[in-house]
This record gives structure tokens, sequence and C-alpha cells, in this order.
């Protein structure tokens, strides 16, 4: 137990891969027996578990044939910080055997070890064995939840605080919380990772980076032992997800929670070791003048290993007046044996410890000793006591605390540590002497330097770190964590939260982009990004005051403003009812442009043969609350309203319909929809737009600006990539292609607001004309014609036109009959283009060029709001 009993005001539920002991048969009678692993983690949180009467969810390293029955109770004599945990309070996770391989070897050790330890050559990249991580996870967010459960049954007015465990478990925390939501379940979610988080350059290298970095921000809290960790991991988050972060607060904004990222150095029980030194037989009998250099690593690649024996080669070379003298003793932990890079290894340093020690030895000296295992606690504090030099030179390293292990236990002549910068614990023992492991010769006279410190300075130097480690020990870093998360009973914490957006904050994301001289293209999405989602379309109104704001933002000079919605464009006109800005319906099938031109994307003749089909049998299921929206060439079947029992019913039954009549079935909120055959969609239909108001090189000269909220966005976010600056509206767990996330629609509002501002000393146009339209530089003989139709057209408001579009041929098909291109159609007063879709090579060359590309997400440090 801590001397100084840490009180957490939730009862704990620790989820880790592991339990906090090894679970084995006994060999003897069979029965199943705990073995203790007391690693600083466990004796930190056990007493906590235990003394909250919380529970510990894990693996019991162990896959046993006939399933675990119980797990048994602590022997009495146990003594160890997990004895106080009952069997009650364990939660074992048996996984299937592959399942778990894929998962553990495929995944955390093959991909998620070597690449946030920032050695992306060793990291392996396989959908499958994520595939195993994702399920994994989702097995132990499954049994957290009935943890949950039992502990909210006991007594139901605690809020459990569940803490999840390193690189493993990055993915249970939006699988915990959406289970308690749904169940209404009050939990606190925090997750603290054990390992280096890297920069953004190496985590995008990771092909599911977005799924990643939003599995981490499904808690509330989360933690890493030094800050430049948190700071990559903020990076991340706004680089790769959009989101809004604070940097000097630590904080980021994610599906509408503030997520606070801590620095928890984690450290060791200090005083235990200090004990155990100052009990510790003498194991290692040194001559006189002998010393000793001690290195204790798991034998695993990051270590450093290779590079510290070749050190010391270099140290007996270029100063013989240590042979004799000094030994090392590097003790390694096998550790994935049953790898082969982790076999390789060992083979390695075997040989290459073999070919130092063949070099230098005597008759009565080995330069190097080497413990291939474990060994026991006091066995270790023995060789910290007594060792002269302590070589922690890991390549990479979280934290390591080996370091503070061997601080703590300098409890007679004082040592010297030596310290890789590249080791978290290296960011704060700075009396250490640090050494990048790389540099062999730089390493060996530091070595020489340790070697040979004079007494005054090794005292001064071991007593600075020996306070800061007693002080910073392993309950300071709990003490910490319990203060983070507002569970600390004996301390008030007010938990910061990032302000919510405002006007203002857009300066951030556009002021670099758009300026008082730009021509602007705003091209918006309707429902869910002006309007909030309503239960029904007819309900999903547009707030008067975003309209206000359209309207002003219409009438100013080159501002052109363009809806992009799935509705029909009768209806997004209806909706909006504002003059002078373009409407394009259907995803972009029919655009209407304020001068009266209508464009109609022709779809095969087949496609809607059979949509008239499916709307038949889709009109007959529109029962218990469904029903069929008609958009002419997209037809969408509702089923919000139908009650949950029947839904899964109603949804086979449309599925099976789509497939009957042959047509590709697209399922967007709460609906399914019948869309035609064509590559066609609202990026195409964006940059349509953008092309016929501004010309084939709009986008040299235009700033463009695009919001949406919906999958059908992601299309125009992916096609404007580089060319506009994007934002996806979604409070969401989603993969998006934008540069930034809003929360809601009134972040949309106060960006229009904020662009008001901005190109606020422009004046209103006269009656709401647009010049510019043809006027623009064309770019082909399309484009001419579409303008040469501008002006005189239409400026009263747009009737509704019933135009079928001339059949297109399906490729390949029998009835192959290719309408003539390129000349308008009348229909009204309104001029129909039917051949204005971009051939491939002119599309791709539009995306090709990037020469007014928008700002991309500035990465200097924020102060208080969130960027
Ligand atoms: P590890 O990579 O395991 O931990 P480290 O922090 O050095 O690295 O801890 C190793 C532990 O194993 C120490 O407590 C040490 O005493 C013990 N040990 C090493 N060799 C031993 C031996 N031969 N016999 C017995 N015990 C031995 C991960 C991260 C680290 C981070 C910790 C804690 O990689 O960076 O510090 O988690 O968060």
């Amino acid at each position: 137990m801590p001397l100084h009993p840490i009180h957490s005001t939730s009862p704990m539920i620790v989820v880790a891969n592991r339990l906090p002991f090894i679970i084995s048969k006994d060999p003897e009678n069979g029965k199943l027996i705990r073995k203790q692993c007391a690693g600083g983690l466990v004796t930190a949180v056990a007493p906590v578990v235990v003394e909250t009467g919380g529970l510990w969810v894990g693996w019991p390293g162990v896959h046993l044939e006939d399933g675990i029955v119980e797990i048994p109770e602590s022997d009495p004599e146990d003594k160890s910080p997990t004895a106080g945990l009952k069997s009650s309070q364990v939660v074992p996770v048996d996984l299937h055997k592959q399942v778990f391989d894929d998962y553990y070897n495929g995944c955390c050790n093959a991909c998620f070890w070597p690449l946030f330890h920032s050695m992306p050559d060793r990291a392996v990249f396989q959908g499958d064995k994520w595939e195993a991580y994702k399920t994994v996870n989702q097995e132990f967010a499954a049994l957290t939840v009935e943890a949950v459960r039992r502990l909210k049954k006991k007594s139901p007015n605690d809020v459990p605080l569940i803490w999840l465990h390193d690189y493993h478990l990055m993915l249970a925390a939006n699988h915990i919380r959406a289970a308690c939501e749904l169940e209404g379940l009050e939990i606190k979610l925090a997750f603290f990772l054990h390992i280096p988080f890297p920069s953004w350059d190496i985590v995008r290298l990771f092909p599911w980076d977005d799924e990643l970095l939003q599995g981490i921000l499904g808690c509330d809290s989360i933690g890493f032992h030094i800050e430049d960790y948190c700071l990559n991991f903020i990076d991340c988050c706004k680089r790769r997800l959009g989101c809004r972060v604070d940097r000097e607060y630590r904080l980021v904004e994610h599906n509408m929670r503030t997520v606070s990222v801590n620095h928890l150095p984690i450290s060791i029980p200090y005083d235990r070791f200090v004990k155990l030194a100052e009990s510790a037989p003498v194991v290692v009998k040194n001559r006189a003048k002998e010393q000793l250099l001690l290195g204790v690593d798991r034998l695993d690649y990051t270590k450093g290993l290779v590079h510290r024996i070749k050190a010391f080669e270099r140290l007996l070379e270029k100063y013989p007046e240590h042979r004799n003298n000094v030994t090392f003793l590097q003790v390694a932990v096998p550790s994935r044996t049953d790898v082969k890079e982790y076999q390789e290894l060992k083979e390695e340093l075997d040989q290459l410890i073999g070919s130092v020690n063949g070099k230098f030895s005597t008759a009565n000296w080995s330069p190097i000793r080497y413990i291939y295992g474990c060994v026991s606690q006091d066995q270790l504090a023995a060789f910290y006591r007594d060792a002269s030099v302590c070589v922690v030179t890991p390549l990479r390293d979280g934290m390591n605390l080996v370091a503070k292990e061997f601080v703590a236990c300098q409890t007679r002549e004082p040592g010297v540590l030596l310290l890789s910068p590249f080791a978290g614990a290296g960011n704060s023992m700075h009396e250490a002497l640090l050494v990048n492991p790389y540099e062999t010769n730089e390493f060996a006279e530091i070595l020489n330097r340790a070697l040979t410190m004079p007494k005054d300075e090794r005292e001064l130097r071991m007593r600075q770190l020996r306070r800061r480690e007693k002080h910073l020990d392993v309950n300071f870093w709990l003490r910490s964590f319990l203060k983070s998360v507002d569970c600390l009973a004996d301390s008030n914490r007010s938990a910061s939260r990032i302000l919510p957006l405002v006007e203002d904050d857009f300066g951030h994301y556009l002021s670099d982009y758009v300026n008082e001289s730009s021509r602007l293209a705003l091209l918006l999405d309707y429902d869910g990004t002006l309007a909030p989602i309503a239960p029904h379309p007819d309900l999903a109104i547009l707030p008067s005051e975003t309209k206000k704001v359209l309207e002003r933002l219409a009438g100013m000079p080159d501002v052109n403003i363009a809806i992009i919605s799935g509705r029909s464009v009768e209806n997004v006109q209806k909706m909006i009812g504002i003059n002078g800005i373009t409407y394009a319906g259907n995803h972009g099938f029919e655009i209407q442009h304020p001068d009266g031109t209508l464009f109609i994307h022709p779809v095969p003749h087949e496609y809607e043969v059979q949509l008239e089909v499916l709307k038949q049998k889709l009109l007959e299921m529109c029962q218990e609350g469904a029903w069929l929206e008609d958009k002419g060439i997209v037809i969408t079947f509702h089923y919000r309203e139908v009650p949950k029992p029947k839904q899964r019913e109603i949804m086979e039954k449309v599925t099976t319909a789509f497939r009957e009549s042959g047509l590709k079935l697209h399922h967007s909120h709460m609906a399914y929809e019948a869309r035609p055959p064509v590559t066609w969609n609202k990026g195409r239909a964006a940059i349509h737009i953008l092309r016929t108001l501004f010309g084939v090189d709009w986008s040299d000269r235009i700033s463009t600006i695009f919001a949406g909220d919906d999958k059908t966005d992601e299309d125009a976010m992916r096609a404007l990539q580089g060319m506009a600056v994007t934002f996806r509206v979604t409070a969401q767990t989603v993969r998006t292609a934008a540069m930034h996330r809003l929360p809601n629609t009134d972040a949309v509002l106060a960006m229009l607001r904020w662009i008001e501002k901005r190109l606020g000393s422009r004046s209103p146009l006269m009656n709401g004309q647009r010049s510019r339209t043809g006027s623009m530089s064309m770019g082909n003989g399309q484009l001419s014609r579409t303008n040469s139709i501008s002006n005189s057209m239409c400026n009263g408001p747009i009737r509704k036109t019933s135009v079928t579009s001339p059949p297109m041929p399906i490729p390949g098909s029998p009835r192959s009959n290719s309408p003539t291109p390129g000349s308008p159609r009348t229909c009204g007063r309104h001029k129909i283009i039917t051949n204005m879709v971009l051939s491939d090579d002119d599309y791709m060359n539009l995306l090709n060029k990037k020469n007014h590309s928008p700002p991309r997400s500035p990465t200097s440090i924020q102060t208080r709001s969130a960027f």
C-alpha cells in the first residue's frame, strides 16, 4: 500500500491488456493459481481499485481451453499490491487464440510498437490485423460495460471512472461511451499511453490514423508521459481530423465534447525501492578498484542494446586503462521470444557480446557479463545500488522506469546515470549525463566521463536526482491523474473546456485565404449545414438569422453562393428563398443558376424505367411512418419515423426491393436513396458550378469555401482538396476529407458572419445583378455557351420545370443511343444544357492545378481560443 493512501471519489475500473497478476495452472493439482507481477502500474493502481471496490478488466495471460470458470482468490500469504483484489473484482477477457494473436502480435507488436517508437520501417500495416484489433477492442469494451453495470447495481449514485491503458486499447472508448449513453449509465473515461506518442509525420503513415485518433478521443481525459507527446497528439487531432484544439490548455474538441490532454509522467514506488536497496545482500563481488557499468532492459530493439555494447567496445579501445577495471553487466529480460525480429536481435547481441569478450577478455576478467532472464527484485535492487554507472540509452522510450529505479536504489556510494534524450525520463532527469546512443564515439567519451567523475560531482547530481524522484513518485503520478479527471478526494479542480466557437475564431481558418479583395465562392449544403436536421425535411427550416446573412452575402459583389443539396432543386430553392444564388438539387444532378440557366445531368433511360418499378414497390411499403420523397431522378425512402422494433423488417424489405429492381442502394440519414448510376456527385457538381461561374481557371483566382455535413458532401470535399477550404459539420466519429470540423449549424452561421464582417466594406449589388458571369474569360466552347445565355434571363422567381433529360446509354447496353452533344435546349424560360459534363481529362487537369491553394492548418501555438 502507498504510504499516504490515495482516495478516489469514484470507483475505478482499470482496463488493461493484462490482469495485474498471471493466471496459471498448478502443475501438481491442475488448479488455477495467481502469480504476482509487481510493475509500477500495478503497485500504484491496484490499491485504488481495491479501496474503491472497483474492478480490473484484462487478459489473464493464458488461453485456457475450457474457458475461465473462476479467478482464484489470492494466497493468504500474498503481500503483493493485488492481494486485496477479490476474484469478484477481476473481469477476465477470454479471447479466441487466433484473434488474440492477430490483435496482439499482428497489430499491437508488429505495427503500433515500432510505429509509436518512430521506427516506421519496422512497422507492418495489415488490414486483417487491424480488423482483429477492432474486434478485441470491442470485446474489451463489452466487458467493461458489463463491469459498469455491476458497479451501478451496487451503488447507483457512483460515477465509475474507467481508466484504459496503453496502445492495446485505443479503440475501446467510443464503444463503451455509446453503450453507456444508450443505457443512461454515467461514467468518466480516461486513457493513458505508456509508450511515446509520435509526431504527425509518423502517425499519418498508419492507414487508419483517423479511426485511431477518434478512438482515443472517445475518452474525456487522455494522459501521456511528457508534454511533447501531448503536443504531438493535439497536432494530429488538428491536422488529421480538423478538430479545434487549444495547445496552451491542452484541449481538443471532438463530437461536441472537450477532451483534456494531460502530461502525467509515470514513476516508481520510490520508497519501496529504497527499502529493497537497503536490505538487499551484495550480489556482485567486485575487486577493490573494479567499477560496474549496468544495463537493465527488456530485450527489445527500442532499448538500444547493440548501440550500447558498441560504445562500450569503443571505450575499451580508446581508453585501455578501463580494461581489467570496468565490467559491463547487462541484464536483459526475454521479451516476445516467439517473434522472429526479437530472435534475430538476441542472436545479434549474443554474437556482439561474444566478439567483445573474445577481443578483450583476460584470464581474470571478462568485459561483459550478460544475464538473459528475469532477476528478483532484491537482486535488481542490489545491482542498482552497487553499480557505478547505469546506462539507460534507449533509441526511443515512453518514459523508462529503470533510470528511476537506479536512482532510488543509490543508497550508498553515489553512481552516475547515463540517459538517452530519446527516453521520456530524459525530459526531467536533468542531472543525468545525456547521451545520443547513435553517436558511438561521443557515447564512449561520456562513458569515460561517468567512470572518472569526481565524487563531489556525483554526489551533487545524484542528490538532486533522488530528491526529485522521491517527490515525483508513482503516488504523485496517481494523484495527478485523479486530479486531472476530478476524482481526487482531497482536491478540487475546475475542468477546462474549450470555449464555444465564435465568429472571430474563423480568422484562424480563413484570414489568409479570404480578404476584402477576394473573389469568393461559397458552396454550402442545406440540411444539417445551414438548417438543423429535423424529423421531416419540411421541418428543416433555415434559421432567420442565417437567411439574413446569406441574403447580405449574396448581395455583395464578387461573392457567389451555391447551395448543393440532396433535395430537389425546386424544394431547396423554396426552403432558402433567396434570389441571386445558384441552387443545385438532387446532389447536383440539377443546377439552377441565378441567370435562369438550368443544367440537368442526363441519366440513362434504363435507370428511369427501373426507378419507376422501384418507386411503385416502395410506395407499397409506406406504412408505419415510412414515406417516399419523389425528387424526380432521385427518390428517397425515409424510415426515421418508423417505430424502432419495426425498422429492421422494413429495412430488409427495402433492401430487397432495390436488389430486385437492379438499382444501387445509397444509405443516408435514416433513409435509403436511389440515384442515377452515373459518375456524377456533389464533387463534380461543385467543380461544374465553379467552372460555369468563373471559367476553367477558377481555382487560380477564386477563394472557395465548402461546408457540408453528410457523406455525400465528402465527394465535394475530396474533389476540392487543395483548391478550397472545406468544413465538415459533424458531432459524430466519422472519417472526413474536410480540412476542419464544425460542431453544428450555429458554427456555420458564425462562419458566414465572419465572412460578412471580413468582406464588410463592399457595397451591395444593385438589383441583385451580377455582371461578371457573362464577362468571364471562357475556358472552352461549352462554357461560353452557358454564359452567353446569362443576364437577360430569369431574374424573376424560377418556375418549376418538368424537364426530362434525354436518354443516356448505359455503356455496353445494346440500346446505346448517344444524344447529340452540345446544343442547349430551351424549355420555357430556361436553357437546359445537357452536355456540361467535364471530360475526365479536363477534370484531372483541374484537380492538378494547385497554384491557388487554400491555407493549410496553422501549426503555431495558440492561446485561449481553440485552434
Ligand atoms: P517497458 O518497455 O517495459 O515499459 P521500462 O519503463 O524500462 O520499460 O520498465 C521495465 C521494467 O522491467 C522495470 O520496472 C524494470 O525493473 C523491470 N526489468 C527490466 N529488466 C528486468 C530483469 N531482468 N528482471 C526483472 N525486472 C526487470 C513501458 C514503456 C516505458 C514506460 C513503462 C511504464 O515502454 O517507456 O516507462 O511502460 O509506463
